[in-house]
């Protein structure tokens, strides 16, 4: 058996690495030449704990192989982004292009798992284009004659900085357009998931897992609303969420600078999208949580404004701990916004990063070390809590004022 893994970003390699690993061959297929270039020497383009070991062992056993052109396998899994475009609405044009790119080489008897996270009726449309493109085959849902091609989805939910650990051990829901498609798609997950594998309908699928974000996203905004409500009323948000989650059904998320990453401030539009009348509080948590950079920022030039001549570091860019992601990330806009507000100096530790990222640069800003900022600054922003930013001691700390939104130095 042969499977081709479309798209080798944070989900697909590792998806792909994984399944080497079991000894099944895997062709990996990406548009970027880094990328392939790369992997075929055994390294990896993103920062995954442990991912680099077992890409490079999945290389050196031959059993994974990038490539950028698709050729024939047993199975495809898709696992491109899908942003949004202007005005919160999904963008399907990179599935799209995965399904024109692999449409060539499908053979009868072939599945296509789409993996990335999708609005409901995605898995129905790539059928739909898979069809279009290859008139010979039958698709299930697209084609008048009894299918003879599998598509399902199964969409991805592991967590960045555990992706090795939740690949393995989470359940996986299994999204079969027809109940063919998800026996076969069950099967192959099977190979190297050790959760349950549970089957449902293709559009069930892409809910459950626009569900899970939104959950998480509306729980957030939660807490970020309780952070700003506490600031109002000179309440330690910290000490309050604490003593608030000792009660046995309590248990409220942690404030932040915002929701970042390319998952949770992303997906709760698709379903806003889909039924905007009906997702009034999915709606509301995403403004709430896309307003808070805007907050922090306020509260930083207050800061600022006690000195002569401020000098702010912002501690993190990437958008959430000890990892070097810096999509869709609050604390990068943040210090953007510090950087465009003209307020003194502004420093920038991200000790997972070597140079600036382009949205800073020529922005005056400058990317020092964590021991640089404590030495320059007099006003400290935590926008991450990466690990060492949480070894610091308050004797680091306690001569500058800091706007510490991730309660580092407040924990209960
Ligand atoms: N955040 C807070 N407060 C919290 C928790 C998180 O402000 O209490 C912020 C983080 O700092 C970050 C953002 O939310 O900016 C999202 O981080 P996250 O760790 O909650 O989630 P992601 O985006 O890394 O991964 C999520 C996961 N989904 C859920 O936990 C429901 C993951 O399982 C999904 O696979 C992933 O989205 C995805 O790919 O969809």
């Amino acid at each position: 058996k042969k499977v081709s893994v479309v798209g080798l970003g944070y989900i697909g390699l590792p998806t792909a690495a994984v399944i080497a690993s079991r000894g099944i061959e895997v062709i990996g297929i990406d548009v970027s030449q880094r990328a392939v270039e790369t992997i075929n020497q055994g390294k990896v383009h993103i920062v995954e704990p442990d991912l680099d070991m077992v890409v490079q062992a999945a290389v050196t056993m031959g059993k994974l192989r990038a490539s950028m052109t698709p050729e024939p396998a047993d199975a495809f899994m898709i696992a491109v982004p899908t942003p949004f475009k202007e005005g919160h609405q999904p963008d399907l044009s990179y599935i799209e292009a995965a399904a024109k790119a692999i449409a060539p080489v499908l053979e009868k008897g072939n599945l296509v798992i789409l993996e990335s996270t999708s609005p409901v009726g995605a898995t129905e449309k790539l059928a739909a284009w898979l069809q279009e493109q290859r008139p010979d085959l039958h698709f299930p849902g697209a084609s008048n004659s009894e299918p003879n091609m599998f598509v399902a989805h199964c969409p991805e939910r592991v967590l960045p900085g555990r992706v090795l650990e939740e690949l393995v051990s989470n359940d996986r829901i299994i999204g079969g357009l027809t109940a063919k498609c998800c026996e076969m798609a069950t099967e192959l997950y099977k190979t190297f998931v050790r959760g349950e594998c549970i089957s449902t309908n293709a559009r069930t699928a892409e809910m459950a897992k626009l569900t899970e974000n939104s959950f998480r996203d509306v729980n957030i905004a939660f807490a970020n609303e309780l952070s700003i409500i506490c600031d109002k009323l000179k309440i330690n948000v910290w000490e309050l969420i604490a003593l608030a989650n000792r009660h046995p059904r309590v248990n409220i998320l942690s404030p932040g600078p915002g929701v970042g990453g390319h998952c949770i401030a992303v997906d709760p539009w698709f379903i806003v999208d889909s039924a905007p009348d009906e997702a009034r509080i999915i709606r509301t948590a995403r403004e709430i949580n896309d307003h808070k950079p805007e907050y922090v920022v306020s509260k930083v030039k207050a800061a600022a404004d006690q000195f002569k001549r401020p000098i702010v570091a912002c501690l993190g860019l990437a958008f959430k701990a000890d990892i070097d992601d810096l999509r869709e990330s609050p604390a990068l806009d943040i210090t953007c916004e510090l950087a465009n507000a003209n307020i003194g100096q502004i420093l920038a530790v991200e000790p997972n990063i070597q140079e600036l990222p382009g949205k800073l640069q020529g922005q005056g800003v400058e990317l020092v070390s964590l021991q640089q900022a404590l030495e320059m600054a007099n006003v400290l922003v935590v926008l991450v809590d990466h690990k060492p930013f949480k070894a610091l001691h308050s004797n680091d700390i306690n001569t500058k004022v800091v706007v510490d939104t991730r309660g580092l130095f407040s924990r209960f």
